[in-house]
């Protein structure tokens, strides 16, 4: 039996006479007596049903009438132009069959009129993306995604996907979720930094991964989460420059595909995207620093990580996207190579929205000597990273790369509040379902 012929969207008062199938969600009836009006919403908008009481088959009208909200249906129907319709078409049903009954009371208002706490849409996440604007974020996503492959697939890169479940730390301080597996000690992987890395030595050259780290941080902020998805990607005869240059092409490439093919998403949403310039503003640590002394507004000193408050005072001063690069060695991990002339500054870098960071990177020291000498600098042991080490003692190529925060770059290409917003289900310290 067929269920479904035509979404909303593909349907138009010039297919006035045509049948078709519709279904979706029973968004809306209204019995007015003489008439009765049954909206069915899909994926891409609404239709109306109507039905005049005296023309109808008496068991179509008992069923609209018996229908709860939100029910599931399927309707067949002829296409009528009808110019007081909302799309300028209704369907007039010759059969409406209830796919699944939906409870009543609902435990939110998919219309979106009533606001809700946002803490009440993501416990019902499955009723909340049946609000338009939910999903429009989502679908806006997945062409967020597709850009990116597309740029990584069109410059060479292999896709991988590298272990979660993991036996060390990868950064040293970050927090690590212990997972219990079997007779050993595991924890999740807060990052695929390691494998990517060992992955150069491999002779592939350029790989990229899509998946989550998870990092164990007590943060309770509207960009933070336990568990988020990063695009990393490796990248070996490159040094920090060339992958600036992959970065920001990617990101703006990801905002013109967006407007080109999620038009109606963002006009639910209300938005207009406009895509970044590039490239973007390098601007390097010191001179963040002396900006923002010069304007009283950072208590700092060479050396320390930038603070919060200064982060967003550069922010509102730049005002776009840019990179804060040249960080001193020591605030940025072992595997960020110096420069040759100044050891105490580091190629890694750091892609800022005025919000917020989007994105870290750097050229990776490829010198097993110099690796073991930073992590020893940086107190850790090399003994936990022999897996890794390893890779560095037969030829590993200079290399570079960056991992990418996928919700928050969703987050501020939508201007969204809350990073929860830009995540189907959110992992935070409070929430672990649905
Ligand atoms: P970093 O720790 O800066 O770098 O993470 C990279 C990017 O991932 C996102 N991100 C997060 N998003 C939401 N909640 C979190 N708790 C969270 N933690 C990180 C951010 C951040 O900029 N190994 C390096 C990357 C590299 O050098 O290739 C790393 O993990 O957008």
């Amino acid at each position: 039996m067929i269920l479904r012929t035509h979404y909303s969207g593909q349907i138009r008062p010039d297919m006035d006479g045509s049948e078709v199938v519709l279904a979706g969600h029973a968004h809306e009836t209204r019995d007015l007596g003489g008439i009765l009006f049954l909206v069915v919403r899909d994926r891409e908008g609404l239709s109306q049903v109507t039905m005049v009481a005296k023309r109808t088959e008496r068991s179509i009208l008992e069923t609209v009438r018996g229908l709860s909200r939100e029910s599931v249906v399927s309707v067949r129907g002829k296409v009528k132009a009808e110019a007081k319709a909302p799309r300028g078409f209704e369907i007039i049903p010759s059969s409406v069959q209830v796919l699944a009954r939906a409870d009543s009371p609902l435990p939110l208002d998919p219309t979106g009129k009533v606001d809700c706490e946002l803490d009440t849409r993501l416990d019902s996440r499955f009723m909340d993306l049946r609000r338009p604007a939910s999903m429009a974020v989502f679908r806006i996503e997945s062409a967020v995604l597709q850009s990116l492959r597309q740029t990584f697939y069109s410059k060479g890169f292999t896709e991988v996907c590298t272990p979660k479940v993991v036996a060390t730390a990868t950064e040293g301080g970050t927090a690590l979720f212990p997972i219990s597996y079997f007779e050993k000690e595991a924890f999740l992987n807060q990052s695929p930094q390691l494998y990517k890395q060992i992955l150069m030595s491999t002779g592939l050259d350029r790989v990229f991964e899509i998946g989550p780290i998870f990092r164990a941080e007590e943060h309770d902020t509207r960009r933070h989460l336990n568990e988020a998805i990063s695009v990393d990607i490796e990248m070996s005869y490159a040094d920090h420059d060339d992958v600036m240059a992959l970065l920001e092409s990617a990101v703006a490439e990801a905002y013109r595909f967006v407007g080109e093919v999620c038009q109606h998403e963002l006009s639910v949403l209300g938005l207009d995207l406009h895509v970044p310039k590039t490239p973007f503003r390098r601007v390097t640590y010191t001179e963040a620093l002396d900006m923002a002394r010069e304007a009283g507004r950072a208590s700092m000193e060479w050396g320390d990580d930038i603070d919060t408050e200064t982060e967003h005072y550069l922010g509102s001063t730049i005002g776009e996207h840019y990179f804060l690069t040249d960080w001193p060695a020591k605030v940025k991990p072992y595997y960020t190579q110096p420069y040759d002339d100044r050891p105490e500054v580091s190629k890694g870098f750091d892609l800022m929205h005025p919000t917020m960071e989007l994105a870290s990177g750097a050229q990776r020291v490829h010198d097993y000597g110099l690796l073991v000498e930073r992590m020893k600098s940086q107190g850790l042991d090399p003994d936990g990273f022999e897996f890794y080490l390893k890779a560095f003692r037969y030829g590993m190529p200079p290399h570079a790369g960056w991992g990418l925060g996928l919700g928050r770059l969703v987050q501020t290409m939508l201007g969204l509040e809350n990073i929860r917003d830009a995540v189907l289900f959110p992992r935070d310290r409070k929430r672990l379902v649905p």
